[in-house]
């Protein structure tokens, strides 16, 4: 790295619609080692995977070292050698090594198949991106998870559920036309191990499985495929009423049954590689078997059936709450612990990562790790509907990686499915920095255990730039930055508390929606004497559904960690933590933390300015200012609530909240993505980038 500092790269425009693949001119003293080894691209297959890889090779080493390479076979040259049975290394997996051979150093790139090619292409420029040796080379990599993909929650006119980045990437206009765009997405997926994308929202509307929209997806499926991309669909499970002119969806049926293999059956005439179905069933409002007196095993079967004589998967989601009153968490554990061993074996039931909803910390989902005999997918939500949306700087890696690690969650998995955060924003996440979650959930797809840390500094590197003085604060910065939205908005185990339906904002006080756990104070179960959810055999003793050790240790106040204390026990607002000081002081000291952290950030790339290009410096800063006003919002509002159940004083040194606990209960928010039109009465309070300010009229 020493190299670096002696030439400082210089900021050029950028608005990040490259992503991580930019591959800008590396410094001169770098050009000189890696030039001798890129002199030209070599193969003998023309297959379309295979001239992406070269086009790959191409474009990053043209850019990043100005020179054309030659398709000759030369000293300098890399080979890419496809179909070469590499022991013990599966289809996706890739090696790369330096050899010489007849006295000419080469760089060897083979692989069991083309998209192993491609992937490996993808990792030797990533070499060069991140300034590392290329001249010595011996490295091989394979995925540990066979299935990496993206869900997308699209709608068919455009808008995108919880998506903060704009509107869906697929014009269904302009399809079955390819927009170059599709390829770019294509790219960056198969740049970090992405194998598969749902193009459609999971509350699924059944006219994308008619003829009209299929030859669209088709004609998807035909750009992405030299990629590796094999696109899925969300089905609706009542599509056989909807668009089948059936009387019923009942999975027991046998003209139900038909219908779906006819379906897809057509399906795979144009699209023969074509994935499967995701399907969310008997859950917020969305039709399933349950509707028939059938099981969701039932339901996920038939389906499964259809697809099994053509190879397709069957992802059926976990998400279930509603038909009980029993605490929400437990719901999805219930109904599907007791079908393990029930599903067919090309279904995968997909879990999100905690009990709940995605919140900013969850335990780990307790099915992770039982339900040994059914496959598994962990889905995580790379959109961040409860973490401060496209605004607050959030790096996911370091939270999904905690639930990777937990509950021998990696053994059990098939596969991972993320929401993606992507739209047509000009950058595709809305926020720069989003981009490093779509990266590490591409990232810890292909490995679950990588560290978070190693893939942040890969992405820094590959996004912003190599300079050490540059690499080191930001990777700091996006380690600490999920923790500190855990500590101002939901600290200490709390969850839950964001505004109704468009989930943006502090709302502790609500506690009057029609369903019970719509409710923040369902969560917080707060009062004047203590707050937390009992989840102990004393309460709702969801912590019995943990294998024996784990609820141990969660059960026990002295074993629970402080970080899930008020997810599983209810405690005393005067209780004795771990540090000596009272819960009612703690929550405040950690609400102040999470504060800090993010003024500790605004300073931090403040001081970044000059070397980094100034547009995306300037959206950033302007990001970070607004996530200072909401932060402190967040930690103002909810102590301004749970004081007035504990009447207690804040402990010495911190501030309390400029305004009165009716002001941030008085805040309305029906602008915010959500929503379809503004609903804003003149008059109404809002909150301004300047922190506790009435907007101006
Ligand atoms: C697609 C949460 C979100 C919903 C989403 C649901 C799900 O409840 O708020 O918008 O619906 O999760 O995962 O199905």
């Amino acid at each position: 790295m020493a190299l670096l500092a002696a030439t400082p790269t210089a900021a050029v425009a950028e608005d990040g619609y490259e992503l991580w693949l930019r591959y800008r001119s590396v410094e001169a003293p770098w050009r000189a080692r890696y030039a001798p080894h890129a002199t030209a691209i070599v193969t003998r297959s023309a297959s379309p995977t295979m001239r992406a890889a070269q086009a790959e090779l191409r474009r990053g080493i043209v850019g990043m070292l100005g020179a054309e390479p030659s398709n000759q076979l030369q000293s300098g040259a890399i080979i890419l050698r496809s179909r070469v049975r590499i022991g013990g290394l599966g289809k996706d997996a890739y090696r790369i090594r330096s050899a010489v051979v007849s006295g000419k150093p080469l760089t060897i790139i083979a692989a069991n198949s083309d998209i192993g090619i491609l992937y490996g292409s993808f990792a030797f420029l990533r070499l060069l991106q991140t300034r590392q040796p290329i001249d010595r080379l011996d490295l091989s990599s394979r995925p540990k998870l066979p299935l990496r993909l993206l869900n997308h929650w699209d709608n068919l006119d455009g808008t995108i559920e919880r998506g903060y980045a704009g509107h869906s990437l697929w014009n269904w206009a302009e399809l079955p036309q390819i927009h170059p765009r599709l390829i770019d997405y294509a790219r960056a997926n198969a740049s970090i191990g992405i194998n598969g994308v749902v193009l459609n929202n999971v509350n699924a509307n059944a006219q994308i499985l008619t003829p009209a929209y299929l030859r669209k997806v088709a004609a998807i499926a035909d750009a992405w495929r030299p990629y590796g991309i094999r696109v899925y669909l969300s089905a609706r499970f009542s599509a056989p009423i909807e668009i089948g002119g059936l009387g019923t969806a009942d999975p027991l049926d046998p003209r139900v049954q038909k219908w779906w293999r006819g379906k897809v059956d057509e399906i795979y005439q144009l699209i023969p590689d074509f994935g499967g179905f995701l399907v969310k069933a008997n859950s917020e409002g969305q039709p399933g078997p349950q509707t028939y007196r059938r099981t969701h095993a039932d339901g996920a079967n038939m389906l499964a059936d259809a697809l099994a004589p053509h190879r397709g998967m069957l992802f059926w989601r976990a998400f279930v709450y509603g038909g009980s009153d029993d605490d929400r968490v437990k719901q999805a554990f219930d109904q599907f612990r007791p079908l393990d061993g029930q599903f067919r074996r090309n279904v995968v039931l997909q879990v999100k990562n905690g009990p709940l909803d995605f919140q900013p910390r969850e335990p780990v989902h307790p099915l992770f790790g039982q339900m040994p005999r059914t496959r598994l997918a962990m889905e995580v939500q790379i959109t961040t509907e409860y973490l401060g949306q496209s605004t607050h700087l959030a790096y996911l890696g370091t939270m999904w990686s905690e639930a990777l690690c937990s509950a021998a969650a990696p053994d059990s998995l098939l596969a991972m499915a993320g929401v993606a955060n992507t739209g047509n924003d000009r950058n595709w996440t809305g926020s720069h920095f989003d981009q490093a979650s779509w990266f590490a959930f591409g990232r810890l797809g292909w490995d679950p255990t990588a560290e978070p840390r190693a893939i942040a500094e890969e992405w820094t590197r590959m996004t912003w730039g190599n300079n050490p003085r540059l690499v080191r604060p930001i990777v700091a910065m996006m380690m600490r930055s999920r923790e500190a939205v855990v500590d101002y908005m939901t600290p200490l185990g709390l969850a839950h508390q964001m505004g109704t339906d468009h989930h943006y904002g502090p709302a502790p006080w609500v506690c009057d929606l029609p369903q019970p756990s719509w409710n923040p104070c369902y969560y917080s179960r707060a009062d004047a004497q203590g707050i937390g959810f009992d989840r102990t055999r004393s309460g709702s003793n969801a912590v019995a559904q943990y294998t024996l050790d784990v609820a141990r240790r969660f059960a026990d106040l002295n074993s629970v960690p402080d970080e899930y204390l008020l997810w599983f026990h209810h405690v005393p607002w005067a209780y004795r933590m771990r540090s000596g000081r009272t819960l009612w002081d703690e929550l405040v000291i950690r609400y102040d933390r999470g504060v800090s952290d993010v003024e500790s950030m605004n300073r931090v790339w403040a001081s970044l300015a000059p070397m980094i290009d100034a547009q995306r410096h300037a959206d950033t800063a302007a990001r970070l200012k607004q996530q200072l006003a909401e932060a402190r919002w967040w930690r103002n509002a909810s102590i301004a609530y749970w004081q007035s159940l504990s009447k207690l004083p804040l402990p010495a040194g911190h501030k309390p909240p400029p305004h009165t606990l009716g002001w941030y209960q008085a805040l309305r928010f029906e602008t915010v993505p959500g929503f379809l039109s503004p609903r804003i009465p003149p008059g109404w309070p809002c909150l301004s980038a300047q922190g506790d300010l009435p907007c101006a009229p």
